[in-house]
Protein backbone atom coordinates (compact mmCIF):
# COMPACT_ATOMS: atom_id res chain seq x y z
CA UNK A 1 0.00 0.00 0.00
CA UNK A 2 2.65 2.63 -0.79
CA UNK A 3 0.40 5.34 -1.25
CA UNK A 4 -0.55 4.67 2.88
CA UNK A 5 2.18 6.94 4.39
CA UNK A 6 -0.05 10.29 2.96
CA UNK A 7 -2.99 9.00 3.05
CA UNK A 8 -3.79 11.09 6.51
CA UNK A 9 -1.65 13.76 5.88
CA UNK A 10 -3.94 14.30 2.60
CA UNK A 11 -6.73 14.02 4.68
CA UNK A 12 -6.00 16.65 7.44
CA UNK A 13 -4.34 19.36 4.18
CA UNK A 14 -7.94 19.21 2.56
CA UNK A 15 -9.51 20.30 5.87
CA UNK A 16 -11.06 16.93 6.63
CA UNK A 17 -11.53 16.00 10.23
CA UNK A 18 -10.39 12.91 11.40
CA UNK A 19 -11.69 10.12 13.69
CA UNK A 20 -9.13 8.17 15.49
CA UNK A 21 -9.48 4.74 17.87
CA UNK A 22 -7.23 4.46 20.39
CA UNK A 23 -5.38 0.62 21.08
CA UNK A 24 -4.53 -0.40 24.67
CA UNK A 25 -5.49 -3.86 24.63
CA UNK A 26 -2.22 -6.18 23.18
CA UNK A 27 -3.00 -9.30 20.85
CA UNK A 28 -3.55 -7.67 17.50
CA UNK A 29 -7.27 -8.88 17.24
CA UNK A 30 -8.50 -5.57 18.64
CA UNK A 31 -6.63 -3.89 16.45
CA UNK A 32 -8.52 -5.18 13.80
CA UNK A 33 -11.81 -5.23 14.90
CA UNK A 34 -11.42 -1.26 15.40
CA UNK A 35 -9.87 -0.67 12.12
CA UNK A 36 -12.67 -2.79 10.30
CA UNK A 37 -14.82 -0.67 12.36
CA UNK A 38 -14.06 2.11 10.30
CA UNK A 39 -11.83 4.54 12.21
CA UNK A 40 -9.10 6.61 10.00
CA UNK A 41 -6.64 6.06 11.95
CA UNK A 42 -5.73 4.26 14.80
CA UNK A 43 -3.33 4.73 17.84
CA UNK A 44 -1.21 2.14 19.15
CA UNK A 45 -0.85 3.90 22.81
CA UNK A 46 2.88 2.72 24.07
CA UNK A 47 2.72 4.73 26.93
CA UNK A 48 -0.74 3.54 29.11
CA UNK A 49 -2.04 0.84 27.09
CA UNK A 50 -0.99 -2.67 27.56
CA UNK A 51 1.05 -3.51 24.47
CA UNK A 52 4.86 -3.27 25.43
CA UNK A 53 7.34 -2.49 22.44
CA UNK A 54 7.63 -6.12 21.81
CA UNK A 55 3.84 -6.10 20.53
CA UNK A 56 4.36 -2.98 18.61
CA UNK A 57 5.00 -4.66 15.19
CA UNK A 58 2.57 -7.27 15.06
CA UNK A 59 0.43 -4.63 16.15
CA UNK A 60 0.86 -2.52 13.11
CA UNK A 61 0.87 -5.08 10.93
CA UNK A 62 -2.51 -6.01 12.29
CA UNK A 63 -3.42 -2.45 11.46
CA UNK A 64 -1.90 -3.22 8.18
CA UNK A 65 -4.96 -5.66 7.74
CA UNK A 66 -7.34 -2.84 7.64
CA UNK A 67 -8.26 0.36 5.74
CA UNK A 68 -7.05 2.40 9.04
CA UNK A 69 -3.62 4.61 8.95
CA UNK A 70 -1.29 3.85 12.03
CA UNK A 71 0.02 6.23 14.52
CA UNK A 72 2.26 5.06 17.63
CA UNK A 73 1.84 7.20 20.81
CA UNK A 74 5.49 7.07 22.59
CA UNK A 75 6.13 6.43 26.25
CA UNK A 76 7.76 9.67 26.40
CA UNK A 77 9.77 12.04 24.64
CA UNK A 78 12.85 10.17 23.87
CA UNK A 79 14.47 9.53 20.72
CA UNK A 80 14.99 6.13 20.26
CA UNK A 81 11.30 5.48 20.85
CA UNK A 82 10.11 7.32 18.21
CA UNK A 83 12.75 7.18 15.75
CA UNK A 84 11.74 2.97 16.62
CA UNK A 85 7.98 3.89 15.87
CA UNK A 86 8.53 5.40 12.58
CA UNK A 87 10.56 2.81 11.21
CA UNK A 88 8.59 0.16 12.23
CA UNK A 89 5.74 1.56 10.13
CA UNK A 90 4.24 4.06 11.78
CA UNK A 91 2.76 6.81 9.83
CA UNK A 92 3.09 9.34 12.56
CA UNK A 93 3.48 9.88 16.17
CA UNK A 94 2.25 11.60 19.29
CA UNK A 95 4.61 12.49 22.06
CA UNK A 96 3.37 12.92 25.61
CA UNK A 97 4.12 16.31 27.80
CA UNK A 98 5.77 18.38 25.54
CA UNK A 99 5.98 21.49 28.02
CA UNK A 100 8.52 23.68 26.73
CA UNK A 101 10.00 24.95 22.79
CA UNK A 102 13.23 23.10 23.56
CA UNK A 103 11.31 19.86 24.23
CA UNK A 104 9.32 20.52 20.93
CA UNK A 105 12.51 20.74 18.62
CA UNK A 106 13.77 18.12 20.18
CA UNK A 107 10.59 16.08 19.03
CA UNK A 108 10.76 17.59 15.64
CA UNK A 109 14.74 16.70 15.46
CA UNK A 110 14.06 12.74 16.22
CA UNK A 111 11.19 12.59 13.66
CA UNK A 112 12.40 14.42 10.90
CA UNK A 113 15.48 13.56 8.91
CA UNK A 114 18.51 15.92 8.06
CA UNK A 115 18.85 18.29 7.24
CA UNK A 116 15.65 19.35 9.00
CA UNK A 117 16.19 17.26 11.76
CA UNK A 118 18.66 14.24 12.91
CA UNK A 119 16.60 11.25 12.33
CA UNK A 120 18.66 8.37 12.11
CA UNK A 121 18.06 6.81 8.49
CA UNK A 122 16.87 2.61 8.39
CA UNK A 123 13.55 2.61 7.62
CA UNK A 124 13.61 -0.66 8.47
CA UNK A 125 9.47 -1.81 8.27
CA UNK A 126 8.49 1.71 6.73
CA UNK A 127 10.36 1.25 3.35
CA UNK A 128 8.52 -2.25 3.22
CA UNK A 129 4.86 -0.90 3.45
CA UNK A 130 5.69 2.57 2.17
CA UNK A 131 7.71 1.73 -0.72
CA UNK A 132 11.51 2.12 -1.68
CA UNK A 133 11.51 6.28 -2.14
CA UNK A 134 10.05 5.96 1.63
CA UNK A 135 12.86 8.67 2.39
CA UNK A 136 12.83 10.97 0.44
CA UNK A 137 9.00 11.56 1.12
CA UNK A 138 8.70 10.64 5.04
CA UNK A 139 9.19 14.36 6.05
CA UNK A 140 6.47 15.59 3.84
CA UNK A 141 4.46 12.84 5.29
CA UNK A 142 4.95 11.89 8.67
CA UNK A 143 2.62 13.16 11.00
CA UNK A 144 4.37 14.86 14.23
CA UNK A 145 1.86 15.91 17.59
CA UNK A 146 3.53 17.58 20.70
CA UNK A 147 1.08 16.56 23.70
CA UNK A 148 -0.30 19.50 25.33
CA UNK A 149 -1.59 18.40 28.78
CA UNK A 150 0.60 20.28 31.59
CA UNK A 151 -0.14 24.25 32.90
CA UNK A 152 3.85 24.67 31.45
CA UNK A 153 2.68 23.53 28.20
CA UNK A 154 0.22 26.40 28.21
CA UNK A 155 2.35 28.84 29.40
CA UNK A 156 4.24 28.21 26.23
CA UNK A 157 1.91 27.52 23.51
CA UNK A 158 2.37 30.15 21.49
CA UNK A 159 6.24 28.96 21.22
CA UNK A 160 5.37 25.25 20.93
CA UNK A 161 3.25 26.00 18.11
CA UNK A 162 5.67 27.29 16.26
CA UNK A 163 8.40 25.17 16.04
CA UNK A 164 9.16 24.36 12.70
CA UNK A 165 8.30 20.75 11.67
CA UNK A 166 5.46 19.99 14.38
CA UNK A 167 1.97 18.75 12.28
CA UNK A 168 -0.43 19.97 15.07
CA UNK A 169 -0.90 19.41 19.00
CA UNK A 170 -2.66 16.82 21.09
CA UNK A 171 -4.33 17.45 24.12
CA UNK A 172 -4.46 14.80 27.00
CA UNK A 173 -7.35 16.30 29.17
CA UNK A 174 -6.59 13.82 31.64
CA UNK A 175 -3.17 15.50 32.51
CA UNK A 176 -4.30 18.73 31.88
CA UNK A 177 -7.09 18.62 34.22
CA UNK A 178 -4.43 16.93 36.94
CA UNK A 179 -2.11 19.74 36.27
CA UNK A 180 -4.73 22.87 36.50
CA UNK A 181 -7.33 21.57 39.08
CA UNK A 182 -5.53 18.89 40.54
CA UNK A 183 -8.35 16.10 40.32
CA UNK A 184 -7.66 14.62 36.38
CA UNK A 185 -10.59 14.27 34.76
CA UNK A 186 -11.39 13.49 31.10
CA UNK A 187 -14.63 15.79 30.68
CA UNK A 188 -12.95 19.33 30.02
CA UNK A 189 -16.08 20.83 29.70
CA UNK A 190 -15.80 22.57 32.81
CA UNK A 191 -13.73 25.51 34.76
CA UNK A 192 -10.12 25.85 33.56
CA UNK A 193 -9.73 22.70 31.56
CA UNK A 194 -12.51 24.39 29.73
CA UNK A 195 -10.68 27.68 28.35
CA UNK A 196 -7.80 26.11 27.93
CA UNK A 197 -9.02 23.23 25.20
CA UNK A 198 -10.99 26.08 23.44
CA UNK A 199 -7.59 28.21 23.58
CA UNK A 200 -4.61 25.42 22.12
CA UNK A 201 -7.88 25.08 19.13
CA UNK A 202 -7.73 28.47 17.93
CA UNK A 203 -3.91 29.21 18.75
CA UNK A 204 -3.49 25.75 16.76
CA UNK A 205 -6.05 26.64 13.61
CA UNK A 206 -4.97 30.17 13.63
CA UNK A 207 -1.44 28.42 12.65
CA UNK A 208 -2.76 26.30 9.49
CA UNK A 209 -1.77 23.50 11.79
CA UNK A 210 -3.66 20.01 13.07
CA UNK A 211 -5.94 20.62 16.68
CA UNK A 212 -6.13 16.74 17.84
CA UNK A 213 -7.25 15.48 21.39
CA UNK A 214 -7.83 12.34 22.99
CA UNK A 215 -11.71 11.86 24.38
CA UNK A 216 -13.83 8.98 26.27
CA UNK A 217 -16.61 8.93 23.77
CA UNK A 218 -18.87 10.33 21.18
CA UNK A 219 -20.39 12.90 23.08
CA UNK A 220 -17.38 15.20 24.35
CA UNK A 221 -15.65 13.99 21.00
CA UNK A 222 -18.51 16.01 19.11
CA UNK A 223 -17.69 18.89 21.65
CA UNK A 224 -14.47 19.06 20.68
CA UNK A 225 -15.37 18.68 17.14
CA UNK A 226 -17.42 21.95 18.04
CA UNK A 227 -14.54 23.84 18.99
CA UNK A 228 -12.39 23.01 15.68
CA UNK A 229 -10.99 19.91 16.80
CA UNK A 230 -10.04 18.10 13.32
CA UNK A 231 -8.06 14.89 15.16
CA UNK A 232 -10.61 13.30 17.60
CA UNK A 233 -10.66 10.24 19.16
CA UNK A 234 -13.56 8.50 20.31
CA UNK A 235 -12.49 5.81 23.11
CA UNK A 236 -9.68 3.38 23.24
CA UNK A 237 -11.10 -0.32 22.67
CA UNK A 238 -10.29 -1.14 26.40
CA UNK A 239 -13.29 2.33 27.38
CA UNK A 240 -15.62 0.93 24.28
CA UNK A 241 -15.30 -2.71 25.20
CA UNK A 242 -16.10 -1.82 29.22
CA UNK A 243 -19.07 0.18 28.16
CA UNK A 244 -20.79 -2.32 25.74
CA UNK A 245 -20.09 -4.90 28.28
CA UNK A 246 -22.22 -2.68 30.75
CA UNK A 247 -24.67 -1.68 28.69
CA UNK A 248 -25.44 -5.55 27.39
CA UNK A 249 -25.54 -6.52 31.50
CA UNK A 250 -27.50 -3.26 32.35
CA UNK A 251 -30.26 -4.44 29.77
CA UNK A 252 -30.23 -7.80 30.47
CA UNK A 253 -30.50 -7.30 34.33
CA UNK A 254 -33.05 -4.43 33.93
CA UNK A 255 -30.56 -1.98 35.26
CA UNK A 256 -29.55 1.38 34.14
CA UNK A 257 -25.70 0.50 33.06
CA UNK A 258 -22.68 1.99 35.63
CA UNK A 259 -21.75 4.94 33.93
CA UNK A 260 -18.04 4.63 33.15
CA UNK A 261 -16.18 7.39 35.40
CA UNK A 262 -14.86 10.38 33.77
CA UNK A 263 -11.61 8.82 34.17
CA UNK A 264 -12.37 6.11 31.60
CA UNK A 265 -9.94 5.58 29.43
C1 LIG B 1 -4.51 12.38 28.88
O1 LIG B 1 -5.73 12.57 28.94
O2 LIG B 1 -3.69 12.85 29.68
C2 LIG B 1 -3.99 11.56 27.83
O3 LIG B 1 -2.79 11.42 27.72
C3 LIG B 1 -4.99 10.91 26.94
O4 LIG B 1 -4.45 9.98 26.13
MG1 LIG C 1 -1.66 12.18 29.32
Amino acid sequence: MPEGLSRLAERFAAGETVLGGWLHLPGGVSAEVMGHAGYDALTVDLQHGLIGEGGLVATLEAIAATPAVPLVRVPWLHPPDLMRALDAGAAGVICPMIDTPGQARALVQACRYPPRGGRSFGPTRARLVYGDDYGVRADLDTLVFAMIETGEALGNLEAILDTPGLSGVFVGPGDLSLSLTGRATLDFRGGEPAGAVARIAQETLRRGLIPGIFTPGAELARAAMDLGYRFVTPGSDLALLAGAARAVLGELRGQQPTPAPPTSY
